[in-house]
């Protein structure tokens, strides 16, 4: 096959644009959750299960019922359009895990800070850290039964978030749940993008 002229054979398919996001968020949140929901092909997981080693190191307050964590990533695709696929990467939730994020987060267009309002402070790691890094982030609030529900607006504020930093619920169980929060994600880090250059002059 001879690419090596501009006009493309008729009928070629056109590869899509995939594009790199990450899903993070504090321990628990349901990162591993979301990126299953939304994943087209079986997600990569890398659980591993929650044991007495773990008793005084991971925090189980408020998910009790939990029974693995996540060790290293979560995998998987989703397609948005016929040119455009999206890689998601779920990052590990706990703080001994944290010497993973600068390669996960390496080319990442943008990230979801997955929050839990019964532990919502255990975002607050994940928003500073996108915030430094310049990385475009959404915040969803993963709305699990049984937790109180807060109006977005108090969620912003106990977040301290930017105003254009965009918040929106969500149930990570669920596939459109999930896609809306990454079609979210999307707009916004265009719109990030598209706001830097216009400020670089560009
Ligand atoms: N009720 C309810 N349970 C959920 C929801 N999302 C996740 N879960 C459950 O909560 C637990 C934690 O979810 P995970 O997806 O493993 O969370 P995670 O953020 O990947 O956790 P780490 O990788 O350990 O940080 C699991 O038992 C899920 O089944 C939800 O929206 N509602
Ligand atoms: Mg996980």
């Amino acid at each position: 096959m001879d690419y090596g002229h501009s006009e493309r054979p008729a009928g070629a398919r056109v590869l899509p644009t995939a594009l790199k996001v990450l899903v993070a968020g504090g321990f628990g949140a349901g990162k591993t959750t979301l990126v299953g929901a939304v994943s087209e092909s079986r997600p990569l997981r890398t659980e591993e299960v929650l044991t007495e080693t773990g008793i005084g190191v991971d925090d189980l307050s408020g998910v009790e019922r939990k029974s693995t964590t996540t060790v290293a990533m979560d995998f998987g695709r989703i397609t948005i359009s016929n040119d455009l696929v999206l890689y998601v990467f779920g990052t590990p939730g706990q703080d001994r895990f944290w010497f993973l994020w600068d390669e996960l987060a390496v080319g990442a267009l943008g990230a979801v800070v997955l929050a839990d309002t019964r532990r919502l402070a255990d975002c607050f790691p994940s928003i500073d850290y996108f915030e430094g890094r310049g990385t475009p982030f959404v915040v969803a609030v993963n709305c699990f039964e049984g937790a109180r529900r807060f109006g977005v607006d108090e969620i912003r504020a106990a977040l301290d978030l930017d105003p254009e930093v965009p918040l929106l619920l969500c149930d990570a169980r669920q596939r459109e749940s999930g896609r809306n929060v990454l079609i979210t994600l999307l707009e916004h880090a265009m719109k990030t993008r598209e706001a830097r250059r216009r400020a670089a002059g560009g």
